[in-house]
């Protein structure tokens, strides 16, 4: 069977994610917006030591692979000595938000000019399922067994808030749990793509995405979590939108 569908995505190579694991669903998604845009060859990749880091097996483009934590980093220092180039780093949010964060608000700080999108499960996916700063409040992971709390294990990251003031160019927060949300979020990657190639700064797109291995539910049963639980802790939208080009 080829599911060769998008010029720059090949899901025939041997990926290892788990069944209904949200980061394949981000990669076709990130494909057809390039596609759309007719700038797949232009785009390069910067990929976590992290579930993410697939991706590389089933998108067709330059990718490079960070340090865990340093792939918003990595991706505008790219950036710097490639401008024609598209830059899409892709941490997840352990990544992203923990060992990460200090280069994610350094990177939004600095304005620079590449596109992150975090795919936020709300835990550490790769390493076992323990509590990341996005871990939703009672919810129960390998390292928070009785279920976050403010008082126990800090409290919860919503990045909305943390760049929410900011100078950056775009934030969304998107998801994939129906197709009505998927293609949101293709429009999403869209937009931020168009305002990189006008040099307009930093975009973050976060997605909700499925880890039903971790969060020990059935794949539909994860696309409810995202529904019902995790959009509504972490609502969808976008929070931050200048220079405004078509979605
Ligand atoms: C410097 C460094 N610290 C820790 C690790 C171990 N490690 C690998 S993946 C991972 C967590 C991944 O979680 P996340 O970034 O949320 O991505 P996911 O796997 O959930 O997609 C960690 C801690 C590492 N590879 N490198
Ligand atoms: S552990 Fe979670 S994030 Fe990683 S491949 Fe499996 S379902 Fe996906």
């Amino acid at each position: 069977m080829n599911f060769k569908a998008s010029k720059h995505i090949d899901l025939n190579q041997q990926a290892s994610w788990c069944p209904g694991c949200g980061h394949g669903i981000i990669c076709r998604i990130i494909t057809d917006a390039a596609d759309k845009l007719g700038v797949g060859d232009r785009i390069v990749t910067v990929d976590d030591v992290a579930c993410g880091q697939f991706g590389q097996y089933a998108m067709d483009y330059n990718s490079i692979m960070g340090a865990h934590g340093r792939v918003v980093a990595t991706a505008a220092g790219v950036k710097r000595a490639r401008p024609d180039a598209l830059l899409i780093a892709r941490p997840g949010d352990g990544s992203a938000y923990s060992i990460g964060i200090e280069s994610t608000i350094s990177c939004a700080m600095r304005n620079e000019n590449i596109l992150t999108i975090v795919i936020n499960n709300s835990v550490f996916g790769m390493t076992g399922g323990q509590m990341s700063p996005a871990t939703l409040y009672g919810m129960k992971t390998s390292t928070s067994p009785f279920g976050r709390t403010a008082e126990r294990n800090g409290s919860m990251m919503d990045i909305t808030k943390l760049l929410g003031q900011t100078d950056i160019a775009y934030l969304a927060r998107c998801s994939v749990d129906s197709i009505a949300n998927i293609n949101k979020t293709q429009k999403c990657i869209e937009k931020a793509l168009k305002k990189q190639m006008n040099g307009e700064g930093f975009c973050l797109v976060e997605i909700l995405s499925p880890c039903p291995t971790n969060w020990k539910l059935t794949p539909e049963q994860s696309m409810e979590f995202i529904r019902n639980t995790q959009s509504k802790a972490l609502p969808l939208g976008e929070f931050i939108d200048k220079g405004g080009n078509e979605a």
